[in-house]
């Protein structure tokens, strides 16, 4: 079913509305039950065409639901993608500031920096890892503009899947150095270990995630550039935050990385 253009464009706004003003919303499924996948990559595309509209740029790209442990907790099964933008990256240590946020949560995830251009539906394992420069630790902060944080899939889409801050930590690894299936990962708050995994949590093989981020681009004739970042989903569940919290991810051989939260 096709959607006015005007439709699309006042989802985007809404959307947009809710997070610049932190205030969460009614989930587009509830009014409009036949809202497609589709409809909803136009609405994230137009919600990401108003952020740019203001001088925000894409600096990255990442890819959602992809672990068991997330699907779980969600309640969703589909690997889904959305777009990082400059004002949502926070210094390795840097602190967030939780007023201007709804109801965040944060991640442990595997990023991927590319040295080739990616494109094509039929990526391996091995074509990702061979196009990769480097691996590197990182936290995602979710924080879903919909009410008490629940969605469908295409509300979570065109929400842009969540994504609101993430920290990349200084240095990688290449990933022949350390294999991203096997590394292991420690999450922690306030030096308590609160989750535990290893990349092979997402999909087998975090690289299959880039792999498949670079069919579903490829479905809109797009590519992942030489360069691009790619965080390729939580490992583990996704923690809820509290003012004064420090959360770090400690990774087997990849190194740590490190956010605070203040008020
Ligand atoms: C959707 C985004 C999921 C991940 O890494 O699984 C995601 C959500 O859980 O709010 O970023
Ligand atoms: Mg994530």
């Amino acid at each position: 079913m096709s959607q006015p253009r005007s439709e699309i464009a006042e989802l985007a706004r809404r959307l947009d509305d809710a997070e610049c003003g932190a205030s969460e919303i009614e989930r587009i499924t509830i009014a409009q039950a036949a809202f497609s996948t589709d409809q909803a990559y136009l609405v994230q595309e137009e919600l990401i065409a108003l952020k740019e509209a203001r001088g925000h740029r894409v600096i990255g790209w990442k890819m959602g639901l992809t672990s068991r442990a997330k699907q779980l907790m969600m309640g969703i099964d589909q690997p889904i993608y959305g777009s990082l933008l400059d004002y949502m990256r926070v210094d390795p240590g840097g602190t967030i500031q939780l007023g201007s946020l709804i109801h965040p949560k944060v991640e442990p995830e595997i990023a991927f920096v590319l040295a080739r251009e990616l494109r094509g539906s039929g990526l391996t394992v091995a074509d990702v890892l061979a196009a990769t420069d480097h691996v590197v630790p990182a936290l995602e902060v979710l924080d879903s503009r919909y009410v008490d944080f629940k969605f469908a899939v295409p509300d979570v889409i065109a929400d842009n899947t969540s994504a609101c801050r993430f920290v990349i930590a200084e240095a990688g690894c290449s990933p022949e150095s350390a294999d991203p299936r096997l590394t292991g990962v420690v999450l922690e708050r306030n030096g308590s270990v609160e989750l535990t995994g290893a990349g092979g949590a997402v999909l087998g093989h975090p690289a299959r995630s880039v792999a498949m981020l670079a069919a579903l681009l490829d479905r809109k004739g797009k590519a992942l550039p030489a360069g691009a970042l790619v965080l390729t989903g939580g490992i583990t569940e996704a923690i809820a935050v509290a003012e004064g919290d420090l959360v770090s991810a400690h990774f087997d051989r990849l190194g740590s990385v490190s956010v605070r939260f203040g008020r």
